[in-house]
C-alpha cells in the first residue's frame, strides 16, 4: 500500500521540478537579454557622445588677421567648428606641405597660388564666414607638416597663416 502511494505520488514531483527550473532559466535569460540591450544602449549614447557632441570638435577662430588653433593636432578625421571673432569675413584653407606658413608661393597681389604644385588642399571652408559666425568642419589628417591661411585679399599677407604639425 505504501509503495503504491509512493509509485503514485512520485510522477508529479519530478514534472514539477522542471518546470520551477524552466521559469528560473526563462526569467534569467529574459534578464540577460535586458542587460544585453542596457549595455548596448549606454555604448551607443557614449558613441554618440564622442563623435556628435560639439564640445569634441576642434575650435579654429579666425580674427583680424590672424588664425587661432592647436599648431599640433594628432593624425585622423577631426571634427573643427570654425569660428569668426573677426569684423571682417573670412575663410579657412588648411594645405599639406613640406613649406613654412610664411614661405608660400602668391601672386603679384600677395595671393597664395592655391593650384601650386607644393600645395596640397586638404580643407576648403568654401564661402567667406562673415563675423561672428561659425561653421562646423571636417578634415582628415594624416602625419606631416600643414599650413592654415585665409586666402581672401592681403589676409595671408596681413598675418593669417599658421604652421600645424599633425603627428601619430
Ligand atoms: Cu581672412
Amino acid at each position: 500500500m505504501t509503495a503504491t502511494l509512493e509509485h503514485h505520488d512520485a510522477p508529479p514531483a519530478p514534472r514539477a521540478r522542471p518546470r520551477v527550473g524552466d521559469e528560473f532559466r526563462g526569467l534569467k535569460s529574459a534578464l540577460v537579454s535586458v542587460g544585453v540591450v542596457i549595455l548596448a544602449t549606454v555604448a551607443a549614447i557614449a558613441v554618440g557622445l564622442v563623435f556628435f557632441s560639439p564640445t569634441s570638435a576642434t575650435k579654429v577662430t579666425v580674427l583680424d588677421y590672424r588664425i587661432a588653433m592647436p599648431v599640433t593636432m594628432h593624425a585622423g578625421t577631426h571634427k573643427m567648428q570654425l569660428v569668426n571673432a573677426g569684423a571682417q569675413p573670412h575663410e579657412l584653407l588648411v594645405f599639406r606641405t613640406a613649406l613654412r606658413a610664411s614661405a608660400l608661393p602668391v601672386d603679384e597681389n600677395g595671393k597664395v597660388i592655391e593650384e601650386s604644385p607644393q600645395l596640397d588642399k586638404v580643407l576648403d571652408s568654401g564661402n567667406s564666414l562673415d563675423p561672428n559666425k561659425t561653421q562646423p568642419l571636417m578634415v582628415s589628417l594624416t602625419p606631416g607638416h600643414y599650413v592654415a591661411i585665409c586666402n581672401l585679399p592681403a589676409h595671408y599677407r596681413l598675418g593669417m597663416k599658421l604652421d600645424l604639425n599633425v603627428t601619430n
